[in-house]
């Protein structure tokens, strides 16, 4: 039950997806895993997440979940966006399938991942928020496309409002995806989708292909159409996603 579920908070660990992972069997459905920092913080496709103490890492646990998964990064996307505004005041945008940007650059980064366990699914939803980083750290670590709450405000931020803010948004999306499904959540997803409309390049096995991205489709895939016409479904576990002149434009 999502009432009984806690936060653990813990002060170091490699990665707060890989704890989750291997305390799954004693954690409920709602938990979270909450760390100050992680020493092998991960991104999606063996990609790393840097990022020192003062950010926000944390693992939402849903477990014993059916249907279509492939919806938690989006989720966790609208999530992150709404704890933003309420925290912040500022309207971040969404580079599909799952940063969320301030200005154009990166502010967070989503990774899901699922357990298959006989018949049920658990899922991981990782979440890492660059919220006291000074914009000098992002140089020195050669993230020139990263940014921050403090980079964009000038202002620090406590991580456990912007936690708390980001686990009631994450509760109600969740509530909403269950009883009305993604169709509900869609218009918000596009509304902050920073490609909708943009020539985008698709990265995809060693493969670029461009075109112009007309939105989000029924599954959560990205669509496409291609130079050619043609239209393709773009699914967020296999490929990236870029603007075509660099990062996010
Ligand atoms: C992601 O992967 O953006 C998912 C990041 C998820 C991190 C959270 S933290 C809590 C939980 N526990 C974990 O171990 N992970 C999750 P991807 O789309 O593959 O982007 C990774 C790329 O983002 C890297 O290759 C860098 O280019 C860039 N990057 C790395 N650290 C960054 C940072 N702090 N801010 C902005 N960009 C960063």
């Amino acid at each position: 039950m999502a009432e009984l579920s806690q936060i653990y908070h813990l002060d170091t660990v490699d990665s707060t997806n890989n704890y989750a992972k291997q305390q799954i069997a004693s954690l409920q459905d709602g938990d979270v895993i909450w760390a100050d920092l992680q020493t092998q913080g991960k991104g999606r496709l063996g990609r790393q997440w840097k990022a020192p103490r003062g950010n926000l890492f944390a693992s939402f646990v849903y477990k014993n979940q059916t249907g279509n998964v492939s919806f938690y990064p989006l989720l966790c996307a609208v999530g992150v966006s709404r704890a933003v505004l309420a925290c912040t005041g500022m309207q971040a945008q969404i580079k599909w399938p799952n940063d969320i940007l301030l200005q154009e650059k990166k502010l967070c980064g989503i990774l899901c991942e699922s357990i298959v366990a006989s018949s049920q699914i658990h899922i991981i939803c990782g979440i890492g928020i660059n919220v006291n980083t000074p914009p000098s750290a992002f140089a020195e670590e050669e993230l020139p496309y990263a940014t921050s709450l403090l980079a964009e405000t000038g202002k620090s931020f406590e991580i456990d409002k912007l936690l708390a803010a980001l686990r009631q948004e994450l509760a109600s999306i969740r509530l909403q995806f269950q009883t009305e499904g993604f169709a509900a959540l869609k218009k918000e997803y596009e509304a902050g989708l920073i490609n909708l409309g943009r020539r985008i390049q698709v990265v995809y096995q060693n493969q670029t292909l461009t075109g112009n991205c007309e939105g989000i489709g029924e599954n959560g895939n990205l669509i496409c159409r291609l130079d050619d016409g043609s239209l393709i479904l773009v699914n967020s576990g296999e490929a990236s996603v870029r603007g075509i002149y660099g990062y996010a434009l």
